[in-house]
């Protein structure tokens, strides 16, 4: 089980997922950045965004082809959705208050994901204000959190928490200019005891170590390797 996987490693192993555009990688892209992700240790394939065109299906099944890495749907919305998963990050996005992102998307998805049998992985997805407009931003229709009230993040991490969710997600969107602020990471995780997946604006081994040190369970990658594969090992490095 996923979730488990990411209990059993707190504290000890620090986790990488690497975030895949169905949109922007095809077989050439995958079959040179499989073999790669396999090497350098990454945790799990993240496949989704806010915006998805291509077939999900097919994309997910290519990589099961070619690897046997946990691939999990990070969705967009509830049309984000395929069988050919491992699980799905379920995101509540409780920075928010637009109630289809907290609960509309999920009560369309239901039945879907409980006949799949695909694990749920129930997540508080937090938005960081990473000093530009991002595409989740504008999709879900919400203000995200300032980067500098660190009071705001903590509390609402601690009432996704306190609803029974499993994971916090602190998210500063894809392509973020600044990633979240390591004091902020640092004070959810003072607060909190659930696993805290930290993405958006990674784009150095220095920023992923930052991240990790300051009490990421796990880091999540995608732009940042997207022209340049070869840099996956430098980020992923544990040592
Ligand atoms: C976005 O957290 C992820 O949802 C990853 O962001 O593409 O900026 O690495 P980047």
């Amino acid at each position: 089980m996923i979730h488990q996987k990411i209990i059993d490693s707190k504290g000890e192993e620090k986790l990488f997922a690497l975030l895949l555009d169905p949109d922007k990688c095809d077989g050439d892209h995958l079959e040179k950045l499989l073999p790669i992700a396999l090497q350098s240790n990454v945790t799990m394939l993240l496949v989704g965004g806010s915006l998805v065109k291509a077939d999900l299906g097919s994309f997910i099944s290519t990589i099961k082809k070619r690897s046997p890495l946990p691939v999990v749907i990070f969705p967009g919305n509830a049309m984000h959705f395929s069988t050919e998963a491992d699980a799905i990050l379920l995101l509540s996005l409780i920075s928010g208050r637009n109630s289809d992102f907290l609960i509309g998307n999920h009560v369309i998805a239901s039945n879907a994901i409980k006949t799949s049998g695909l694990e749920v992985l129930p997540t508080g997805y937090i938005l960081i204000d990473g000093g530009v407009q991002t595409s989740v931003q504008y999709m879900s229709n919400t203000m995200p959190i300032p980067a500098t009230k660190i009071d705001i993040a903590v509390a609402t991490a601690l009432a996704g928490e306190q609803l029974g969710l499993k994971m916090i997600y602190l998210e500063a969107g894809s392509g973020a200019k600044t990633p979240v602020p390591i004091e902020m990471i640092k004070a959810i995780r003072n607060e909190i005891s659930i696993p805290l997946i930290v993405g958006g604006g990674l784009k150095t081994p220095e920023q992923v170590k930052a991240a990790w040190n300051a009490g990421a369970d796990m880091v999540v990658v995608g732009n940042a390797l997207e022209n340049d594969i070869e840099r996956l090992s430098l980020m992923a490095d544990r040592t």
